[in-house]
């Protein structure tokens, strides 16, 4: 783009007040000097048609792409303008869909490995475009490009980059600012202001959880298994580094036959999950709870997997400790890790620690829970984790959903992190759970490992998600820990 051009258009958005000075709090938490709001376009024609002409010859000529995506909803309109005139399909991405099993993440026609570019308006951390990519990628398509109308240079191109994807921009906000100065549409403390923000503001973690988080480099799961008390949480640790996956499969099926056939042919198919979340006892038909039992665990032996019994005990400690040793399952004779609520006090880990520690079981504890208006949060979240520092030889962990929020986060690293609530877009169901994407749940939202459900089981091909999921997870933990 010529530097007229760019200062044209420097100067119209200035003009529709898409782009103001003074103070301004931001979605992600801070406070900026400059705003900029380009849903406005839509009301300028013109505008919009320049827009998406330009935005096109800001690419380098080498970059290759077949189709291009918006990322929803600002610029989407600019995607399907460059579509238009530059006659190139166009794709679009669901922000929110119901259920993967039966909805699409991506509409449009494409072809496994045709290269998508991806068009967003504005790119602060990065975050929006990568949510974008993520379900184009699980997709098969292919995505190494974005181009931005305006990136305010505050770590997108940097994250983006770590993830695979370059970043071109149409205008820099610090050009704007130069240009806005010279051409007299800014005074010069409001320059400087403004130029000091961004100097302050350039890396920033790609955040789509409304708070800012300095990204903190994480350990490896090889370095926290060795800070572990407990012996299975220190397997668990020791079993994902083997297999490089951060992917616990929850299979929650109807009958016990699917399940252990879920549990030999995705795990044998994808030979890469680290936990296998059985349904709660109460979701199966009777069989013989033996058979069942002894099958899993062979299948567990062979493919190298933990296992871990959704029970959620919430009762008091004595109860617990019978329906953890007793019963028709026998829960601590076979489940790795057993899970808790606190609402009824420190009494339910005493209880099953009495019971589970001596067999070496570990104990991950609801610290927070992944369905809307839940009550876990805050400082019942707080007690969870006092709970678990105090029986670190049992505890291995949280069920939890934003960990890297918690007061006084960092957790005790020697924690294990395990997030429900994941698919590959962010969404729910029609029963109020709320799901995260795996990038946002490890890399943003502080976790270890993620439990995806439905998004693999419903998938049209399970083994498929398995191995996308797991990459997913697995290539989160690694940027966190670069
Ligand atoms: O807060 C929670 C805690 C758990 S353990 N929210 C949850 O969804 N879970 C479990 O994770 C839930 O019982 C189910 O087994 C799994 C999520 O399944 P999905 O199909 O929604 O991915």
């Amino acid at each position: 783009m010529s530097s007229k051009s760019m200062e044209s258009l420097i100067l119209q958005l200035h003009e529709i007040s898409a782009v103001k000075f003074g103070n301004f709090k931001l979605k992600s938490g801070i406070s900026s000097p400059v705003y900029i709001d380009l849903r406005l376009i839509v009301s300028y024609p013109s505008l919009l048609r320049q827009i998406s002409k330009t935005i096109i010859s800001s690419l380098p000529s080498t970059t290759k792409y077949d189709l291009v995506c918006g990322v929803p909803y600002t610029a989407l309109p600019i995607a399907t303008c460059v579509s238009v005139s530059n006659d190139v399909p166009m794709l679009m991405r669901r922000k929110e869909i119901k259920d993967y099993g039966t909805a699409k993440a991506i509409e449009g026609n494409f072809k496994k490995d045709e290269i998508c570019l991806i068009i967003e308006d504005l790119v602060t951390s990065g975050a929006s475009v990568l949510e974008t990519a993520v379900p184009l990628r699980a997709a098969g398509l292919v995505v190494t490009d974005a181009v931005v109308l305006i990136d305010r240079e505050q770590g997108g191109r940097e994250n983006l980059k770590e993830n695979g994807i370059e970043l071109h921009a149409m205008i820099k906000l610090s050009e704007m600012v130069r240009v806005l100065r010279e051409k007299g549409k800014l005074d010069e403390e409001t320059e400087r202001v403004v130029m000091k923000f961004l100097e302050e503001n350039k890396k920033v973690a790609a955040s789509n959880l409304g708070g800012v988080r300095v990204r903190v480099k994480g350990l490896k799961y090889e370095e926290r298994a060795n800070l572990m008390k407990n012996e299975t949480g220190r397997k668990l640790f020791q079993v994902m580094v083997k297999k490089e996956s951060n992917l616990c499969l929850a299979a929650d099926v109807a009958t016990a036959a699917e399940l252990l056939q879920i549990a030999e042919k995705i795990v044998c198919w994808t030979r890469r999950i680290c936990l296998f979340e059985k349904p709660m006892c109460d979701i199966l038909p009777l069989i013989s709870p033996q058979i069942l039992v002894t099958k899993l665990l062979a299948i567990a032996e062979k493919h190298n997997f933990l296992i871990f019994e959704d029970r959620k005990f919430a009762d008091i400690g004595n109860t617990v400790t019978m329906q953890a040793e007793g019963g028709i399952f026998r829960i601590l004779d076979w489940a790795d890790i057993i899970n808790a609520h606190i609402i009824s006090g420190p009494g339910i880990v005493d209880g099953l620690k009495l019971k589970g520690l001596p067999r070496g079981r570990g104990l991950l504890l609801l610290a927070e829970m992944s369905s809307a208006g839940n009550l876990a949060k805050g400082d019942y979240t707080a007690a969870a984790v006092k709970i678990a520092e105090d029986h670190s030889d049992f505890v291995i962990g949280f069920i939890s959903v934003n960990p890297a929020s918690w007061p006084g986060a960092p957790v005790n690293p020697a924690f294990i992190q395990a997030t429900p609530g994941v698919q590959m877009v962010k969404g729910g169901d029609d029963l109020g759970q709320q799901y995260n994407t795996p990038y946002s749940v490890i890399y943003d939202r502080g976790s270890d490992i993620i439990i995806v459900g439905r998004g693999i089981i419903k998938a049209a091909d399970p083994a498929l998600a398995a191995r996308e999921y797991r990459l997913q997870g697995w290539e989160a933990y690694l940027a966190k820990c670069s």
